[in-house]
């Protein structure tokens, strides 16, 4: 009896919740109201079936609740029963399924006069590409998708040209026009989906998934990724703002179209020598202790060419090619003012330090626009002067500058967390295994490209130390094992 009434007051409670409960769908801003409609039937028809299995246990379980001289009827077949259930469900069924398909074939059944409208979706964020006047969106090819190129447009394409790029996340939309949406990934499965819209698809690496709405709403509509993509995931969000067209014209004409995109970047960008510098610079790890807007833990490289820096013994010296060269190939012999002794020496060859000098140059700039970055808080080093109380493993992992790379709550950077490395199984670029214990460790840290680990660069710098630092390291990244 106790549980009969619990029932009755799921039900009623259920019922109440579902006409004055907080969780409606957001107001509809699109020419969707066929989809509220399929979600109203299949509610209908869950909630009535759900409603009636309620009633029948409740009604079976006061009928038939235990009596002494009451036993049950073997009754092992009731073709009646079963022929009147099978088809109740079969009713239900096709209740639900067959408004979902009309709808879904409406819902791919594009238009004729929608506007074509491309939404790339990357690892976290997204872009998106309207055409021009010509009304048709460029030829893509995957092969061609680089940092310059981030859709792959067909540089010789006619029709790309015209392509209006817009590399961030808000797109503006006509109101009352209807849109053709082609969904593209760069890597993993994403979901475009604007809830007032009602529509959403996913965007699948490798092909180009479709659909189309006519936005109905001027408003701003947020845009979600609702496929689980990754880390960032949660933050993979974008705007729509629908406006009529007068305003939606006056934004299209600023965005850059293809070919625009493309010689300002013929004008700005770096010579071979600069990009071969890039390269380097990003394989050798550099640009995990340097940068240009900021730069983690060694000085910025905006405007570091002709820049005049206050060494540690208090002289000045102009940044100059031979100063940057010997900066790279022996940092230790001069160190700039408010920075630790961390950069460790790189054996690398003049063409090689030709091409990284000429990045800092071209990227950087000239020393006038530089802002000055604050130097970060790096507390002592080994090598300063200063009477050196004993360093603590995580001083010590600052102050030698392994933090630039590693993390030590699991986050991940260049390098391999160091949350819960100790004792791990290690998985190595050669395919073996390793467990890391203390004579890997050490390993690890006096010669950095003897185990490489995979899913890494191998660009950890071999670190100077003395004994006793390398056994603070090795127990610090013990103590972190869990
Ligand atoms: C582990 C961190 C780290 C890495 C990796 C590193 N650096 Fe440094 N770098 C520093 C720090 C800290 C300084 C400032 C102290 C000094 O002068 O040694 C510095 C200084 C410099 C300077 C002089 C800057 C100035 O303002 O005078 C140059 C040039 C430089 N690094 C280039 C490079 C290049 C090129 C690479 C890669 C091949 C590299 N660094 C890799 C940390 C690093
Ligand atoms: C410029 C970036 C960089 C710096 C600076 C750096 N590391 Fe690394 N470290 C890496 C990368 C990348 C890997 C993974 C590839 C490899 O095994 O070489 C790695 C691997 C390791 C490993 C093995 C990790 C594993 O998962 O098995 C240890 C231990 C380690 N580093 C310790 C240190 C210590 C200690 C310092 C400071 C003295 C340091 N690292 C400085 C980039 C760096
Ligand atoms: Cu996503």
């Amino acid at each position: 009896m106790a549980i009969a009434i619990v029932l009755v007051l799921i039900l009623l409670a259920s019922v109440v919740f579902h006409f004055a409960g907080p969780w409606d769908l957001p107001p509809l801003a699109s020419n969707w109201g066929d989809i509220d409609l399929t979600i109203g039937i299949t509610l209908l028809v869950t909630g009535a079936v759900f409603l009636a299995v309620m009633i029948f246990t409740v009604y079976a379980l006061i009928k038939f609740r235990y009596r002494p001289d009451r036993t049950a009827d073997y009754e092992p077949e009731n073709k009646k029963l079963e022929l009147w259930l099978t088809g109740l469900s079969a009713v239900g069924i096709v209740a639900m399924l067959a408004p979902g398909l009309y709808v879904y074939n409406d819902v791919v059944s594009v238009p004729d006069d929608a506007l074509p409208v491309e939404a790339m979706a990357k690892q976290w964020g997204w872009a998106f590409r309207l055409p021009g006047a010509d009304g048709v969106l460029g030829k893509t090819d995957v092969k061609l998708i680089s940092a310059d190129n981030p859709y792959g447009l067909d540089p010789l394409d006619p029709t790309a040209q015209d392509d209006r790029l817009v590399l961030s996340p808000t797109l503006h939309l006509e109101l009352d026009k209807p849109v053709h949406a082609q969904l593209r990934s760069l890597d993993v499965l994403h979901n475009f989906y604007v809830p007032q819209f009602r529509t959403k698809m996913d965007a699948v690496p490798g092909i180009v998934s479709s659909f189309w709405f006519t936005p109905t709403v001027a408003g701003e509509f947020e845009i979600l990724c609702a496929e689980y993509c990754g880390v960032g995931h949660y933050n993979m969000r974008g705007m729509v703002v629908v406006q009529p067209q007068a305003e939606y014209d006056l934004w299209l004409a600023q965005q850059p179209t293809f070919a625009e995109a493309q010689l300002a970047l013929s004008q700005t960008s770096l010579s071979p020598l600069a990009r071969e510098g890039e390269k380097l610079a990003t394989e050798q790890g550099c640009m995990g202790c340097h940068g240009f807007a900021s730069s983690p833990l060694g000085p910025s490289w905006q405007g570091i060419y002709g820049r005049e820096g206050v060494m540690t013994d208090g002289t000045s010296v102009v940044a100059d090619e031979a100063y940057l060269a010997q900066s790279i190939r022996e940092p230790a012999v001069q160190i700039v003012q408010g920075y630790a002794n961390v950069m460790p020496p790189y054996d690398l060859t003049d063409e090689q330090i030709g091409a990284l000098i000429a990045y800092m140059k071209e990227k950087g700039g000239a020393p006038m626009d530089a802002e000055p970055v604050a130097p970060p808080p790096v507390t002592g080093s080994a090598d300063s002067a200063a009477p050196s109380a004993p360093l603590t493993g995580l001083d010590l992992a600052q102050a030698k500058g392994c933090l630039a790379c590693h993390s030590v709550d699991g986050s991940a950077m260049i390098g391999p967390t160091w949350q819960g490395l100790a004792d791990s199984e290690r998985v190595l670029i050669t395919g073996e295994t390793v467990v890391a214990d203390a004579e890997y460790l050490r390993r690890a840290i006096v010669e950095p490209a003897v185990e490489v680990v995979e899913g890494y660069p191998p660009v950890m710098p071999p670190v100077s130390l003395s004994e006793e630092e390398i056994q603070a390291l090795v127990t610090f990244i013990q103590e972190l094992k869990d």
